[in-house]
């Protein structure tokens, strides 16, 4: 991504400000057993605004009546900790780099802190993330109050991610790029997992398949943990043990998608393991996809997530009734939820930077957020019937299917980002038999 781009997003995000002192710090190293640690993964509100991959880094942002300013402060180099830990890009690098106003040190930050928070009396960072660097800022914050001689110090401190969330709803063109990007490598693994997937398989052999792919095709990762749910465990929604082995004539539900340049795709395939479905399979995974493409076609500017949510429930409980899944009149059947028992979960959720991006679904007075162009959303509706469950005709029980796919909300309407992973039955048996 170019630099006007994350110029630009600091400009506005200064203009949201108002007046005040903001500052976001890189996210911090995680151990993950004794000395060694996680991958790094940077903090997403960091990286909107400054594009800046290491730790140990602060953005400041400081704005005035009408103008505003903005402090990068990055870890200076150091020969002995580059040869361990990598280069750094360091002080004199980062000012030509990036197109901030002054680069510094992170070893002067209390320094430069102090002569920056005295100007101001409002302060702005993650309220809700503990960091060490946000407990000195507070911790400066609150000696400067109690210095004599200091006139104005912070006393009001809010939440930055208000306004970064508001930003992040509406996705740029190079932020959808970027999704695309991700998706192309999603769709390769997807069709890949569909050509390998054979009856005896293990489903840690099929996670791989997928990490093998997104790797190699320059995904820095998986976005979340991959799901490879053989059978009636794709009834435990968040079923990421992948360790059983895949059983002729299953279904396998894959909800898999890798993080491209820091930005997330999320694509769940519901196929058959030998690659032929079953009559009552087919029955159920041809009634979840119309539901879904439904819930597509329903996607434009003023919609909202909760009119999909009531969409994708009706016409999921329609289907539950005319299978015999369940019993009654509709109306009442949808009064008591009765379906919420077999679509248990939301229709979809925000996209980006995050695969869940924390982005509102209420605006301040708490109405719902509209749609509108720019916004970047799954849709997943699913049906999941346990094997145990005498309630459900037999053929059915034991099956669990999702189909997700990720949407661009366009003036028009809507474009489905990942309508080119096969998804119709005659799709997914082409890929399944295409060795
Ligand atoms: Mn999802």
């Amino acid at each position: 991504m170019n630099e006007e781009n994350y110029a630009r997003r600091r400009q506005k995000l200064a203009v949201l400000m108002k007046e005040g002192v903001s500052v976001i710090a890189a996210a911090s190293q995680k151990i993950r057993s004794n000395d060694t640690e996680h991958p790094y993964r940077q903090n997403s509100d960091f990286y909107y605004l400054c594009g800046f991959e290491e730790d140990n880094a602060l953005l400041c942002i400081v704005k005035e009546a009408q103008k505003s300013k903005t402090i990068l402060f990055v870890q200076s180099k150091n020969e002995e900790m580059e040869l361990w830990s990598g280069v750094r890009l360091g002080v004199e690098a980062a000012k030509e780099h990036f197109q901030v106003d002054e680069v510094y040190s992170i070893d002067v930050f209390e320094v430069q802190m102090k002569e920056i928070l005295k100007e101001h009396n409002t302060l702005f960072l993650e309220l809700f993330r503990e960091d060490e660097h946000y407990t000195k800022v507070k911790q400066i914050a609150a000696d400067l109050m109690h210095s004599r001689g200091v006139k104005r110090s912070p006393r009001e401190f809010k939440d930055i991610t208000v306004l970064t969330q508001q930003m992040r709803l509406l996705k740029d063109d190079e932020e959808i790029v970027l999704i695309k990007k991700a998706l192309a490598i999603t769709k390769e693994a997807h069709h890949q997992a569909m050509a390998q997937c054979e009856a005896n398989m293990m489903e840690y052999a099929l996670q791989a398949e997928y990490e093998y792919h997104f790797l190699k095709n320059g995904a820095d990762s998986e976005s979340y943990t991959t799901i490879v749910a053989g059978g009636n465990s794709a009834n435990t929604l968040h079923y990421i043990k992948n360790d059983q082995s895949l059983k002729d004539g299953d279904l396998v539900l894959i909800d898999a998608g890798c993080e491209f340049q820091m930005y997330a795709s999320d694509i769940t395939r519901t196929f058959p393991v030998n690659g032929r479905f079953t009559k009552p399979q087919k029955e159920l995974y041809e009634m979840v996809l119309a539901v879904q493409l439904k819930v597509i076609e329903a996607i434009a500017p003023g919609m909202t997530k909760n009119r999909l949510q009531e969409l994708a429930e009706t016409l999921l409980c329609e289907g539950m009734i005319l299978f015999g899944i369940l019993h009654g009149e509709k109306t009442k059947l949808i009064e008591e939820k009765a379906h919420k028992k077999y679509f248990p979960h939301g229709i979809g959720h925000w996209m980006g930077l995050d695969v869940h991006d924390p982005l509102p679904y209420v605006d301040d007075r708490g109405d719902e957020i509209t749609f509108q162009p720019g916004m970047v959303l799954t849709v997943e509706p699913g049906i999941y019937i346990r094997k145990d469950d005498l309630n459900v005709p037999q053929e059915y029980r034991g099956i669990g299917i999702r189909i997700e796919d990720n949407i661009l909300v366009t003036a028009e309407g809507c474009t489905n980002l990942s309508k080119d992973i096969a998804k119709t039955a005659s799709e997914i048996e082409a890929r399944c038999n295409n060795y």
